[in-house]
């Protein structure tokens, strides 16, 4: 009989600074689950961190940090095809092929360009209008049908859709439109100090995050820190509209200790905020403290992590080059004679 042909996943994480919590929760930690019923890749995306400014021996070591860290969350290199952007060239030429599909005035509404352009006014470069670009990219190239990301990356996968459909159209069918795949509780936590705002690692207060680096007393400290709610009903641990902090923690508390918002709601009633905080705390500590110890475990292994990113980039770039000769051909390439 023939083989079952699975539908394909893709998703990254950028290399910059430090992996958040909410990159955890709302991306990272829905791949493990995916392994088994979906033909996944799952990609170290270096290429999109240049569009902000980098420190080049940082971003090496950030590079082989996520590596590691997509590893001790689960993502298993025998079973998904786990690489790094820039190690498959047909990422950037792919990019350049849909840069001419891709509107300017599209690029330019994009919610994240408009955000990293008032955040880094010093430097807007092309490359950072391009990002959702080179993500479709990405996501094209394997002909890739669910993208587990978090909120905000749903409107670059939706300008991904409209990328693959305006190809279709122009030039025959020839890429998979993908769509998003949401984990509706995990997929926007948002800062200690700003409940109205997402969980960023580029944030400059560091006590709006968490990172998965963090040590147990630090996660504790941050915790306490947490900006909670002062409504009429004061330290009630409840999720409501009308109380955005105390409702980010339950969240977290929920997705960290596998309790439902309920049942959590049930068991900090009259407890206060204190007890509660450090109860999320834990529940934080709990999880991450196998991945830290793992991720440590792996970082002592450079042939191991070598070995894996080596065959993850050969397994990428067949399917990679298979896509690209179909897009150049389409396009009116003339083949290079080999
Ligand atoms: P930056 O602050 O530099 O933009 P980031 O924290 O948004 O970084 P990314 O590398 O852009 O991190 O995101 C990686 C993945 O994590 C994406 O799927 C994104 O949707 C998800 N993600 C990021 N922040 C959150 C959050 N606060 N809650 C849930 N998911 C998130
Ligand atoms: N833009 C994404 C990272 C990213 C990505 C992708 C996610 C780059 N290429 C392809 C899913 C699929 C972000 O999280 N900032």
């Amino acid at each position: 009989m023939a083989e079952e042909v699975k539908k394909r996943v893709f998703s990254g994480v950028q290399p910059t600074g430090k992996v958040t919590l909410g990159n955890y929760l709302g991306a990272i930690r829905n791949w493990k689950p995916l392994q088994d019923n979906y033909d996944c890749l799952f990609c170290v995306v270096d290429l999109h961190s240049l569009t902000v400014s980098q420190v080049p021996a940082e971003l090496r070591k950030n590079t082989l940090d996520l590596t590691a860290l997509y590893i001790a969350c689960g993502i298993d290199p025998d079973k998904s095809i786990l690489f790094i952007q820039s190690h498959v060239h047909e990422h950037a030429e792919l990019a350049w092929i849909l840069d001419t599909v891709a509107y300017v005035g599209e690029l330019n509404r994009m919610t994240q360009f408009k955000d990293k352009s008032r955040r880094h006014a010093d430097n807007i470069n092309m490359g950072l209008m391009n990002y959702p670009v080179l993500m479709a990219s990405d996501i094209l190239l394997y002909q890739a049908e669910y993208i587990p990301v978090g909120k905000d990356q749903v409107q670059h996968v939706e300008l991904t859709r409209d990328i693959a459909e305006r190809f279709n159209a122009r030039y025959s069918e020839t890429f998979v439109v993908p769509q998003c795949l949401l984990n509706k509780a995990g997929s926007s936590i948002k800062s200690l100090q700003d409940p109205s705002a997402k969980m960023s690692k580029s944030d400059v207060n560091d006590n709006a995050i968490v990172t998965l680096s963090d040590e147990p007393d630090v996660i504790r400290r941050k915790l306490r820190r947490a900006v909670t709610d002062s409504d009429s009903d004061a330290h009630c641990v409840r999720h409501s509209a009308d109380k955005p902090g105390v409702s980010n923690l339950l969240n977290i508390y929920s997705l960290c200790s596998g309790e439902s918002v309920a049942e959590a709601e049930r068991r900090f009633e009259g407890k206060g905020y204190g007890v509660f905080k450090d109860a999320v705390a834990d529940s934080i500590i709990a999880v991450l403290e196998p991945i830290q110890a793992e991720q440590k475990r792996l970082l002592a292994d450079k042939g191991y992590l070598e070995a894996v990113l080596k065959s993850g980039a050969e397994k990428a770039s067949r399917i990679a080059q298979k896509t690209l000769t179909k897009v150049y051909r389409k396009v009116g390439l003339v083949p290079q004679i080999r």
